[in-house]
């Protein structure tokens, strides 16, 4: 498998809980490392631009009101297939779908509330860590 990068989001309400060591901990023993990182406030222009591909759906202006809510951890990954490897470790957007052992099954609060993002595609990895990252920010 080729060693590949990915997006990774630690959302507010893993932050406000004091997860953010616990949930790089799972990505990191599912293989992954974090090759970038920091803690932010996201705006709301930044919300809505990040997510702007979810415009038409009718939890969008809900997603950015909680992704504005507190603070989140902004995350380059890398690792053999990470965006596979990473949305493995992640589970389901529903925690209530999620597999036991996964991220959202074990922390998730809500389908919204539900602890971390990850790309779902090599480019739009690509595109989200452009989006927050400089490129001499990440360092593999
Ligand atoms: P993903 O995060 O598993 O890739 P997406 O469908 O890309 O799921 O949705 C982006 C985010 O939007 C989810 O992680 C979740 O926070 C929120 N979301 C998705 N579906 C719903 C819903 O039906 N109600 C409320 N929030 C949702
Ligand atoms: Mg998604």
């Amino acid at each position: 498998m080729p060693v590949t990068r990915t997006f990774s989001i630690i959302k507010p309400d893993a932050t406000r809980r004091n997860l953010t060591g616990a949930v790089t901990k799972m990505l990191e023993d599912a293989g992954l490392r974090v090759i970038a990182s920091r803690r932010i406030h996201m705006t709301k222009d930044q919300a809505e631009g990040f997510y702007a591909v979810h415009r038409e759906r009718p939890f969008f202006s809900d997603l950015v009101a909680f992704m504005t809510s507190g603070p989140v951890v902004v995350q380059a990954l890398e690792g053999e297939d990470a965006v596979k490897r990473n949305r493995d470790i992640m589970g389901a957007t529903n925690p209530a779908d999620a597999a036991d052992g996964t991220i959202r099954k074990t922390f998730a609060e809500s389908i919204e509330a539900n602890s971390v993002h990850g790309s779902d595609s090599d480019e739009n990895a690509k595109i989200e860590i452009d989006y927050f990252f400089k490129p001499e920010e990440v360092v593999g």
